[in-house]
């Protein structure tokens, strides 16, 4: 296998699929030495079948707005790969949503899932539904309409959405509503990220941003470091934000930033917890600006227009959007002191900011092992509804943790260099790449 004709095949019968190129490129590049010592690997063809989903389900979602008009979008579900388990993946709701968006998702959660220890093969999903500035009433009445759709590609043993940007508790509550009135099924199992008195798990909705931060640690230790009393710049102030900056307080650093589309809140004394459950009204007013946090708390300055990678820092978390942060947010990084940067947002740093943290001493891990604690959390809320039983807030965090810990040594195992430092991206990219790789050998040419 070589990278480059793969991807030149690729290219021509997909021009345009940035995101999803982007995706690919990244995870051959890392696996391309591993995958030519194991000719088993070319003669199946696992490259050329792993880079293609199963199958995209796309449709019409139509619905009516506040005044009365009709509204058109379109919905996706994408089952990536179920080598290893039944789909898995978020959905996610926002204007810029395409096949290649969600194309390069699934094929991360292909590998993420992997990494998780539980068995769950990828999938994503969505629409180009912009959820800003809508209201509750219609933001149920198109999720409504989109399960109308979806509810027959998917099923507790088959497909399993999830949440994504755009997609939190109180979509899942009108999607799971939908869901139950078409299907007549009444387990709770077909979707996670539930409300906890209806078949959630507890700590599902801060998993992500925990596992973040477990990792993070993992990833400080083995390079001698600690987290406490260190400034973190978190991007970002939805769901994995909140959760990244409970945790990221609760281990003793200091939060000094957060963002959104419409600037930067600089808080030099770093964030207080009034702060962090302030982020939860931001995300339920569905405005998608984070200005109004400094007008709410002392100590906070909001910059406009300006990004969280501007505030200095020694610890970067990129908790927004894949690509938000560019070569030139890396260089100001390095230049503001910091020396870390754990990408929690999927595909959050661009190529080039990966490469220069890479080459500059910058320690990285990327999202998809960063990350994983949501969807890992995800398939323990499918432990616990298939076993009609649901476990303590300690038990989730602890199982959390423990995966966590195992994410992060199967990094080390597989990205450990021949000088001794540890390559995060190689590391994650072959120990997800191996695992789905040889279940599809073992599983014949299908
Ligand atoms: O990117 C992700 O891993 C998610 N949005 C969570 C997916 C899930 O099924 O919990």
């Amino acid at each position: 296998m070589k990278t480059t004709e793969i991807m030149a095949g690729l290219q021509a019968k997909y021009p345009g699929e940035k995101e999803y190129l982007q995706a690919v490129q990244e995870v051959l590049e890392s696996i391309e030495d591993v995958y030519n010592e194991h000719p088993e690997f070319e003669a199946a063809k696992i490259v050329e079948r792993i880079v293609e989903p199963d199958r995209i389900f796309t449709f019409r979602v139509t619905w009516i707005d506040d005044k009365g008009e009709v509204q058109v979008n379109t919905g996706y579900r994408i089952q990536f790969n179920s080598a290893i388990g039944p789909y898995k993946g978020g959905l996610r709701f926002h204007k810029a949503v395409t096949p290649s968006m969600l194309k390069f998702l699934g094929f991360e959660q292909t590998f993420k899932n992997a990494l998780t220890t539980l068995p769950m093969g990828g999938a994503k999903g969505g629409s180009d539904f912009d959820p800003v500035g809508k209201s509750d009433a219609e933001i149920m009445r198109f999720c409504q309409a989109f399960m109308l759709e979806l509810w027959n590609c998917i099923g507790p043993d088959q497909d399993i959405p999830a949440g994504d940007v755009g997609v939190g508790g109180r979509e899942i509550g009108f999607l799971y509503g939908m869901y139950k009135k078409l299907a007549r099924e009444y387990n709770t199992g077909v979707l996670t990220g539930k409300g906890s008195t209806w078949g959630g798990s507890i700590l599902r909705p801060e998993a992500t941003g925990f596992g973040a931060l477990y990792f993070t640690s993992h990833l400080l230790a083995k390079a001698g470091k600690s987290i406490e009393g260190k400034k973190v710049a978190i991007s970002g102030f939805g769901n994995v934000a909140w959760g990244a900056a409970t945790k990221a307080v609760q281990l003793g650093a200091k939060v000094v930033a957060v963002s959104g589309p419409d600037g930067v809140c600089h808080i030099p004394a770093g964030i207080t917890p009034e702060m962090i459950d302030y982020m939860l009204v931001l995300r339920a007013s569905n405005k998608n600006v984070v200005a109004p946090m400094a007008e709410k708390f002392e100590g906070v300055q909001f910059i406009p227009g300006k990004k969280a990678w501007s505030v200095p820092c020694d610890i970067a978390l990129p908790c927004a959007f894949q690509n938000e942060l560019s070569e030139a947010d890396a260089r100001e990084l390095k230049a503001n002191g910091c020396w870390c940067c754990c990408e929690v947002s999927n595909m959050g740093c661009q190529p080039e900011a990966i490469h220069f943290f890479q080459n500059n001493g910058v320690l990285f891990a990327p999202g998809k092992a960063v990350n994983a604690g949501g969807v890992a959390t995800s398939g323990l809320e499918m432990t616990q509804n298939a076993s009609h039983i649901s476990w303590s807030a300690e038990e989730v965090d602890s199982k959390l943790h423990f995966i966590m810990k195992n994410i992060h040594e199967q990094c080390v195992q597989f990205g450990t260099q021949p000088d001794g430092h540890v390559d995060y991206v190689k590391g994650a990219n072959i120990a997800g790449f191996m695992k789905v790789a040889r279940a599809m050998l073992e599983q014949g040419i299908v």
